[in-house]
């Protein structure tokens, strides 16, 4: 059986310490994951033909906080982060046929909050793996401290979150890369200093996700000038 939250915590916390990032599967409903879809798709940049990944989509309708506020992925959260958590970030991704994905990086290059204080969630909405922009991973490399990073060539990307492929971590070589394999309506959780990226949305399909940010209550962070990140109580909307 799949090690999980759920079932046995202590050891999926285990996992995730080790790991630096845990595949929770059946996180969210087929019927959530369409909800937020609709919403997705719903939001005038889309509308008007944008399809870059919605920042803060909760401030333009709340209902995204019902992926962010999912009681089980806050239980896991505070687990993760040890202690009572708020939200920080909730992004919306299109992945659009074609878009090119992320560099990698640590979140915590964006956030520089203590490193075991914050952590994300990536909710897949939609079945995601190498083929449709999928997720890579560096195994372990949570523990390496902050990495420096070098910049990319890339600049930004059409129909990309304008910071994705500004720089890229210097991953030291004893971590290997791997290709999660996320099912719709599963989560990562993703420690702040787990280096990851994203490929190229290679199939003909949107790859919709929903990006969630947490803090422990009360630490530090950066709040940006993109994301103007702010505490967000954790209660559903
Ligand atoms: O969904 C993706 O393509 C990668 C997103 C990501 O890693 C991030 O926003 O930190």
């Amino acid at each position: 059986m799949r090690l999980s939250f759920k079932t046995d915590p202590e050891r999926a916390l285990e996992s995730y310490r080790e790991n630096g990032y845990f595949i929770e599967e059946g996180v969210l409903s087929s019927r959530d994951c369409e909800e937020l879809i609709k919403a997705g798709m719903d939001l005038p940049g889309v509308k008007a033909g944008d399809y870059r990944p919605a920042m803060q989509p909760h401030r333009q309708n709340p209902g995204f906080l019902k992926g962010m506020c999912n009681p089980e992925v806050v239980r896991t959260i505070e687990q993760l982060v040890g202690g009572k958590a708020v939200g920080l970030q909730t992004e919306f991704f299109y992945g659009k046929p074609g878009v090119k994905g992320f560099s990698n990086h640590q979140d915590n290059f964006f956030v520089e909050a203590e490193a075991d204080t914050f952590a994300s969630a990536w909710i897949a909405l939609v079945d995601v793996g190498p083929k449709n922009g999928g997720l890579i991973g560096y195994p372990r490399s949570h523990k390496a401290g902050r990495l420096p990073v070098r910049k990319v060539a890339v600049g930004t990307v059409e129909g990309q979150d304008p910071n994705a492929n500004n720089e890229e971590s210097v991953v030291p070589s004893q971590y290997k890369q791997v290709d999660l394999i996320v099912p719709k309506g599963s989560a990562v959780f993703i420690h702040s200093q787990f280096v990851h990226g994203s490929r190229m949305n290679q199939t003909k399909d949107y790859r919709f996700v929903l990006l969630c940010t947490y803090i422990r209550q009360g630490a530090g962070f950066r709040a940006g000038r993109y994301a103007q990140r702010e505490p967000i109580a954790l209660q559903e909307a």
